[in-house]
């Protein structure tokens, strides 16, 4: 699939490789010998495998280096035909981009796996050992960097002129180890061993400037003047496309300070005060997402919110004015997306810099601005919905602020002339929340999606029921005043890391059947489904399972120490632990089961092994307990003899990128189970199902597309739906009649409460109990009974291994649609190509 083709030849014949052009062996083996010659003049331990990793690193990314040139150069001469609607650069704006490794990835783009394989063989090691060294890239929290990573190479793959915008954080989120049971945060310092493959760009810098006032000139324009100033220093990390040669870019801001120490300070011995403010520049690198229950972690978020889009936007323009000279194009040749409203500042600091720093007039600035910004909301939950209090806006961003207030002024009076009268209404959409309800205060606020909603021509939700959900409730009033500005673009995932390279013994099969082109044509994979009856296909898939269901026994034993039996069935939940997500729910029924295994041992189970990972925010104290109580839970099951095989409950530490790729290919059943409409789209969904595991889930999020893509009855569905959680909440929902009424959940619930897991302390769950008793947010007692009757259904399947893997295969064959590519491609279509803009 290529959307893209850009004016030059060049890029033609770039685009037109439809099987990888790999740079000749012999040029990437010199420069990998040339690169370890370096590793080895800087250490006495010889080739090890970091060091092999980190050559191999560097030897990629030099061939990276020459077609990001090639893809430059091609990109800026994408306005030249005027006979061609000209293709516009997309700049993808997000806090969080989770890539993971990044070495298997660029083998395979380039082609090139074998022939490193074999001098890796030369120095005694294998490639799998030696791509494990490298650490993960994990910047981001789960889902929405991860996409942002998938975005990456479906950019590349489709060859789109494009620029991922990051921060480059030193610690990205933080490791979790386990201790006592217990999520315990410690830094993960990714960046310990160096970076083999980011490209400093030392002659890419700009200024970003905090708090100050503004000051009027004589002729009435409007200057900022800031008291502190930073510089952005752009590091690149290059994302090759799979079946061409061309890159797409990720580029990571690191804040330095702009003025060099104080020496006076230093030479009267006040050594912290001389370098008190490259302290302070530097925090903005440190961390992900600062713990922003203080107010001055929130303060640092938004210095580094408002630092990568500065730094950015800063980019984009310089770069616009060398490829075509005048900023009266910009909105027409580039594209700005706001992955959520983390960026939302964007549109604010493009104004800003049209205005004051380019002396372009306000109607112009404002059809530019509307023309390049486009923002995708992902969640529903009102407390991630971004809003900034006045104050500490004004104080750091005193100019935003003022263009702000007029964006909204102007906004407001068309509202006004729309809905003559509605003062509720006006007071609902303005960008400024007046503080006159509950909640903060009290206090004046900013309120980020607002902005990103008014400053864009195009607004989207991730799968259908949740942008249905969107314009229903969160953005209701928006939708009223801008209707055509809200549509869908469902999520999908990048099929060559997420089955290509996480899973080479199903892409064989695969391969043999279909042939290979559904690495780029996701779609492909439709021609497995009239062969899902086919008992040599079922048997594949079954034994490449089991193998890799061994791999991950293994991996569990060295982590864990539990043995698990790769026979049993491997039920698995992994995605950031949240009270919305209902991992608890999971538990629940572990318990449930485990307390039917006790009181019936000789029952005919189908053999379980549940296995869960994730982590917790550091400041979210139910989701830590969870945790707890998943370590507390398996302690007592996996270690009761009577339960044996039947049952094990597993808890892996320290859940990211790289983990996934080991999980994923080795679960038979993947567990969706959020509260119907509170899941945006979920992408972990996709991942288990286009790696042959069946789905346990409710009608929510992008499950119900995949339900719908490959039949609802290769689907284990269960549960309230959106509606029926809406009518039972507006009824008065009680979840105590639900207990009382069910003799196993009024069990597992005593259980908990009485301290069964927790060693007779009946305080360790107290709250976790109460809260399921008395609002249960998330109406885990209302599903239960559904859940724990459609897991007797999986166990059933599972049971008939033919029928099991003949869904297996469906599963798989019905996941054509759920490519980043596709997902990419509506993107253009819909909002960032010149004709989406009307
Ligand atoms: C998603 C977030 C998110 N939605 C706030 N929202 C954050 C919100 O640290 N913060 O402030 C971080 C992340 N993440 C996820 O996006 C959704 O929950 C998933 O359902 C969805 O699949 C994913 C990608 O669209």
């Amino acid at each position: 699939m290529t959307v893209c083709t850009t004016a030059s030849p060049e890029t033609a014949a770039m685009n037109n490789n439809t099987s990888s052009s790999s740079p000749a062996p012999a040029e990437l083996q010199a420069a990998f010998q040339a690169a370890l010659q370096r590793e080895l003049a800087q250490s006495s331990e010889g080739p090890t495998r970091e060091a092999l990793m980190r050559a191999a690193a560097s030897a990629c990314r030099e061939l990276l280096g020459q077609r990001w040139a090639t893809t430059q150069r091609a990109d800026a001469a994408r306005g030249d035909d005027p006979a061609k609607a000209p293709v516009r650069r997309v700049h993808y704006l997000s806090m969080e981009f989770l890539m993971g490794r990044a070495l298997g990835n660029a083998l395979a783009a380039l082609g090139l796996d074998a022939s490193l394989r074999e001098a890796f063989a030369a120095e005694g090691q294998n490639l799998p050992d030696v791509l494990e060294r490298e650490s993960d890239a994990a910047l981001g929290n789960g889902g929405l960097g991860r996409l942002a990573a998938c975005f990456l190479d479906s950019f590349a793959e489709l060859g789109l002129p494009s620029f991922g915008y990051g921060l480059r954080y030193q610690y990205g989120m933080f490791a979790q180890r386990i201790q006592d049971g217990r999520q315990v945060e410690v830094p993960d310092d990714w960046l310990r061993l160096g970076q083999p493959w980011e490209l400093p760009r030392p002659d890419v810098r700009y200024p970003v400037g905090f708090g100050g006032r503004v000051e009027v000139d004589a002729d009435g324009s409007r200057r900022w003047v800031p008291a502190e100033r930073l510089v952005a220093q752009a590091f690149d990390f290059i994302v090759p496309a799979h079946h061409s040669e061309r890159v797409s870019t990720l580029r990571q801001w690191h804040a330095t300070a702009e003025a060099p120490i104080d020496f006076n300070a230093f030479c009267r011995g006040a050594h912290p005060q001389a370098a008190k403010h490259r302290v302070s520049a530097d925090a903005l690198n440190w961390v992900l997402y600062p713990d922003d229950s203080t107010d001055p972690g929130r303060e640092l978020r938004l210095k580094q919110e408002a630092f990568l889009v500065s730094a950015s936007l800063q980019d984009l323009i310089h770069r616009h004015l060398r490829e075509f000279r005048s900023l009266h194009s910009l909105g027409k040749l580039n594209a700005i997306h706001l992955n959520d409203t983390h960026p939302a500042l964007a549109p604010a600091e493009l104004m800003r810099l049209l205005l004051d720093e380019h002396g372009m007039g306000w109607d112009e600035a404002w059809a530019i601005t509307r023309q390049a910004v486009s923002y995708t909301n992902h969640t529903l939950m009102p407390e991630a919905l971004e809003t900034w209090p006045l104050q500490m806006f004004e104080a750091l961003l005193p100019r935003h602020l003022e263009i702000i207030f007029e964006i909204n002024h102007r906004f407001l009076e068309q509202v006004r002339a729309q809905f003559p009268g509605d003062e509720a209404l006006l007071a609902r959409v303005s960008l400024i929340d007046e503080g006159g309800h509950h909640g903060h205060g009290g206090e004046r606020r900013v309120r980020m999606a607002a902005l990103a909603i008014v400053a864009s021509h195009r607004v989207n939700g991730v799968a259908a029921l949740h942008s249905e959900l969107m314009v229903q409730t969160i953005f209701a009033d928006y939708a009223k005043i801008f209707p055509g500005r809200f549509h869908n673009v469902t999520n999908g995932v990048t099929p060559r890391r997420w089955l290509q390279q996480c899973n080479p013994a199903l892409s064989s099969v695969i391969d043999e059947r279909i042939g290979k082109t559904w690495r780029q044509d996701l779609s492909q994979l439709s021609k497995l489904k009239p062969l899902a009856g086919d008992t040599a296909l079922i048997q594949q898939f079954r034994s490449v399972k089991r193998a890799n269901k061994e791999r991950l026994a293994e991996l569990i034993r060295r982590e864990t120490g539990i043995a698990v039996n790769p026979d049993s069935l491997f039920d698995v939940q992994i995605k950031r632990i949240h009270e919305y997500k209902r991992q608890l729910l999971n538990i629940l029924h572990v318990i449930a089961r485990y307390q039917a295994i006790v009181a019936n041992p000789n029952a005919d189970w189908t053999p379980r092994t549940v296995v869960i990972a994730g982590k917790a925010a550091s400041a979210y104290q139910m989701a830590k307990s969870i945790i707890r109580l998943a370590h507390d839970v398996g302690r007592i099951v996996n270690s009761d003899a009577r339960v044996g095989d039947k049952l094990k409950l597993v808890f892996m530490p320290n859940y990211g990128v790289s983990l996934a790729e080991m999980i994923i290919p080795a679960a038979d059943l993947s567990e969706q189970i959020s509260t119907a409409g509170t899941e945006a789209s979920g992408t972990g969904n996709m991942k288990f199902s286009l790696n042959g595991a069946l789905t346990i889930g409710t009608w929510d999020g992008a499950n119900i597309e995949m339900a719908e893509a490959m039949g609802t009855e290769n689907m284990f569905v269960f549960g309230l739906k959106t509606e029926d959680v809406a009518k039972m909440k507006a009824l008065g929902y009680d979840p105590r009649l639900y207990v009382e009424e069910n003799r196993a959940l009024k069990n597992v619930i005593d259980a908990i409460a009485g301290g069964a897991f927790s060693g007779g302390d009946a305080s360790r769950y107290r709250q976790l109990v109460d809260a399921l008793l008395g609002r249960d947010t998330y109406m885990l007692m209302a599903d239960f009974a559904d859940y724990a009757a459609t897991q007797s259904k999986v166990d059933a399947l599972y049971k008939d291994a033919r029928a099991w893997g003949e869904r297996a295969v469906l599963n798989v064959a019905g996941m054509g649609w759920f490519s980043s590519d596709r997902t990419i491609a509506e993107y253009v279509e819909r909002v960032w190509s010149v004709k989406s803009l009307g």
